[in-house]
């Protein structure tokens, strides 16, 4: 079949997650041979993860993928039997809409990641429009009845030829940290989180351990986190998205957040604590117990997971203590490793959505 065009819509609600998942999707499906434009409503949150572009640009081009403000989408046309990616119900602009019909469209609704079973039922369903134009849910997930996850082709075939690499080089050329300081038996950890995570008790268990730690914190360090007894407390640069995964890779253990940054900790198959984005009345919690459910971690990590979602400082404290004693560390990293393959065994989300928009394109 011929390359299709691809337009995803974005607006950036909060944080990065927003901008990253659809600049990484927009660069997978550009990879993978489509045409990828990518219609942006804060090009600076952009520029943030991809430092080469031009944070006022109108329209600009980087990794073969076509940027774009809201602004100019506003004046533009869809493309003729275009698939245009609505990301997190982002409500397209409404002359671009009404014209979407017309230039015989696809339309796809692309959800959040969550590992709730109820997602499995509604991946892939219509969502009838009073335009006409054929509508599709489609949700990102961690088992094969739903989309499944962003990851680029022979990614885990690189993370595997980069993590036997020299470590102190890889982290100094990432970081710009000197690290021949770095202690033999270090372990280093990656610490990217919401303000109101209970670092307190992350603090007080690395203090104590036998082992040194090196705690890379990117962007802004939490006040009152501090270097003490085992524990280095190291300020990082924020690294571009394209090199992300570097990061995860010189780590021993990746505390991750939101969306994306849990899918790249994944791929890294090494142990991680996610953060999960928090939502009214507690809706988030629902969602992480689905989510621990499927991850199957061991106790101590299931509970430490639970209480730095809770900000339980004495029970991460506590649970982390016990999840870094060396059996309960070896079989959390026989975990991590088991699960990042058997994902990676699951089609990844840019091929099952071309595929998926293909046979609906040859079905109209
Ligand atoms: O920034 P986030 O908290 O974004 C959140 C979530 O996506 C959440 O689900 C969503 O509802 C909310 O936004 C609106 O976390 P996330 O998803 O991990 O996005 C962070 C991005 O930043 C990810 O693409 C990785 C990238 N990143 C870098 O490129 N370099 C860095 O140094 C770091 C720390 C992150």
């Amino acid at each position: 079949m011929n390359a299709l065009t691809f337009d995803i819509f974005c607006r950036v609600v909060d944080n990065y997650g927003d901008a990253g998942v659809c600049w990484r999707l927009a660069r997978q499906l550009a990879a993978l041979g489509q045409t990828a434009r990518l219609w942006i409503d804060d090009l600076p949150t952009l520029t943030r993860l991809a430092p080469g572009l031009d944070p006022a640009a109108d329209r600009q081009t980087a990794h073969g993928v076509q940027i774009g403000t809201w602004h100019v989408a506003e004046q533009t046309s869809p493309p003729a039997h275009g698939i245009v990616i609505e990301a997190f119900a982002c409500n397209l602009p409404a002359r671009y809409q009404a014209a979407m019909a017309a230039h015989h469209c696809l339309w796809i609704n692309l959800e959040y990641l969550s590992a709730e079973s109820w997602v499995e039922g509604c991946h892939g369903l219509p969502s009838p429009q009073a335009n006409g134009v054929p509508k599709y849910f489609y949700f990102p997930g961690f088992v094969p009845a739903t989309g499944g996850l962003l990851r680029e082709t022979h990614l885990l075939d690189h993370r595997r030829r980069t993590q036997v690499q020299d470590r102190r080089r890889r982290l100094q050329s990432l970081t710009g940290l000197q690290t021949d300081a770095l202690p033999d038996d270090a372990r280093v950890i990656l610490l990217f989180c919401y303000p109101d995570a209970p670092w307190a008790g992350l603090q007080a268990a690395l203090a104590q351990q036998s082992t040194p730690t090196w705690l890379l914190v990117p962007g802004q360090i939490p006040a009152g986190l501090q270097s003490q007894g085992a524990l280095q407390v190291m300020p990082i640069p924020f690294v571009p998205q394209a090199r992300f995964d570097e990061l995860l890779w010189c780590c021993d253990l990746n505390f991750v957040r939101g969306e994306d940054s849990l899918v790249r900790a994944l791929w890294a198959g090494v142990p991680l604590v996610w953060q999960i984005y928090r939502q009214d009345a507690e809706a988030h919690l629902d969602k992480l117990d689905a989510w621990l459910d499927r991850a199957r971690w061991p106790a101590p990590v299931q509970a430490l997971i639970r209480a730095w979602n809770r900000q339980d400082a004495a029970g991460v404290q506590h649970s982390l203590a016990q999840a870094l004693r060396p059996d309960g560390w070896r079989t959390w990293q026989t975990r991590a490793a088991a699960w990042s393959e058997e994902l990676a065994a699951m089609p990844d989300l840019a091929r099952n959505l071309l595929s998926f928009c293909q046979k609906r394109l040859q079905k109209s």
